[in-house]
């Protein structure tokens, strides 16, 4: 084939995939999942994957490999929905990248360049899985873990310290890298809460004594600081502690920014457990009080979201994965959620299903004759109706 015909195909492919349409599937009445991921490597635009000159590049070859697009941040912008990437390419470096969509399911498009983030202090080996926050301080606010070598072990070649990076920005395109956040332990998975909370900033943080353990504070926390420039953890209160038998026996961190309802605070994390094959990671849902967001209101028990079928399947298997989700103002929700470290999908629901699903699930019993007792109780309700 001819170098100027390849192009032509790879062209008519690319937008093929970007055109593509998709369609809701019917679920559980809590949420609907959709046919087609809608961002995943083969997004990215082909000027960041090929040589188009054919003086350097004859074969017409792949020069730039992009690896897996997941973990993103989502923010309506205008009227666009809005995410920020995370784009990993071949050599499993991740960074940021924008892409938009005019109806927040299908035709996700990125910007032409991805994002450049500016260092702050020693350089970061990896940045990956922003939060982005619409603060009331005007700004939109994107945390993101940064991860850097940790060189008290030189013998050690996956010895890693994970901190929070923060950035801020008006357009996701020109940033203002604030210093990293000062805390006593590693972080990942911090989030700014969107409001000032006794004329603070609010932070979900996820303390762990190592790179990968959580070890003793073991949950989500809840921390405030004054100054968002030079932002500190000074004391940190627990807020959604790990549980022996649930869903986050091991892990959980906060996903996106809690969105503000009536009825509380809306919360969407993620729960991980171990199991034979690994890490298992699945999302669930939580509220927590309007006036005083450190105080959990609900907590409905298990999962509200896990694999299924394909999702399965990826670079880390058995995860789902969510730092990104959109309230329109009618109520409707587009929750975006990665599935495998690998690709990026949405399910659409509405903010007060979500809310009706926090307030009607019970919370964990902890053992197995409490599920009964519930499921019971379900039936039992059920039966009367006959
Ligand atoms: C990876 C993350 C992962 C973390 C902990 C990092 O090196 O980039 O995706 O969550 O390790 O396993
Ligand atoms: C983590 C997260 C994600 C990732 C997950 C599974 O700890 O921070 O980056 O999706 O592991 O690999």
């Amino acid at each position: 084939m001819e170098f100027k015909e390849k192009v032509a195909l790879l062209r008519s492919r690319h937008a093929a995939l970007l055109e593509r349409e998709n369609e809701a599937i019917e679920g559980n009445g809590i949420y609907k999942r959709y046919r087609y991921p809608v961002l995943t490597a083969d997004h990215a635009p082909l000027e960041w994957r090929y040589d188009f000159n054919p003086d350097t590049n004859p074969y017409c070859m792949e020069r730039f490999g992009i690896h897996a697009v997941f973990n993103s941040g989502a923010i309506k912008l205008g009227d666009r929905y809005t995410l920020m990437a995370r784009v990993e390419a071949a050599d499993r470096k991740s960074f940021f990248a924008v892409a938009e969509s005019p109806n927040g399911v299908d035709h996700f498009r990125f910007r032409p360049r991805p994002v450049t983030m500016p260092e702050y202090g020693e350089p970061a080996t990896n940045i990956y899985d922003m939060r982005l926050v619409r603060h009331e301080d005007g700004w939109i606010y994107g945390l993101f873990c940064v991860e850097r070598k940790d060189l008290s072990l030189p013998g050690d070649l996956s010895a890693a310290v994970a901190a929070c990076g923060i950035a801020r920005t008006h357009d996701l395109e020109n940033w203002e890298r604030l210093p990293d956040l000062v805390s006593g332990t590693q972080q990942r998975n911090v989030v700014l809460h969107p409001e000032f909370v006794n004329g603070k900033y609010a932070l979900y943080t996820r303390p762990q004594d190592g790179f990968i353990e959580t070890g003793t504070k073991a949950g989500i926390c809840w921390a405030l600081t004054d100054d968002i420039t030079r932002a500190e953890v000074q004391s940190e209160t627990i807020l959604n502690e790990q549980h022996y038998h649930t869903i986050m026996e091991a892990k959980n961190g906060e996903g996106p920014a809690p969105i503000k309802t009536p009825q509380g605070w809306l919360h969407l994390a993620h729960g991980v457990r171990s199991c034979a094959s690994g890490l298992r990671y699945v999302l669930y849902l939580y509220m927590t009080d309007l006036e005083d967001p450190s105080r959990v209101t609900a907590r409905p028990a298990g999962f509200f979201m896990a694999p299924e079928g394909g999702e399965y399947v990826g670079d880390v298997m058995n995860v789902l994965f969510s730092n990104g989700w959109i309230a329109d103002p009618d109520g409707k929700l587009f929750l975006y959620y990665a599935s495998c470290d690998s690709r990026m999908h949405v399910a659409t629901s509405t903010v007060d299903r979500l809310v009706d699903y926090c307030l009607n699930t019970e919370p964990d019993g902890f053992r197995t004759g409490k599920t009964v007792e519930r499921l019971n109780a379900l039936i039992d309700k059920n039966l009367k109706l006959q």
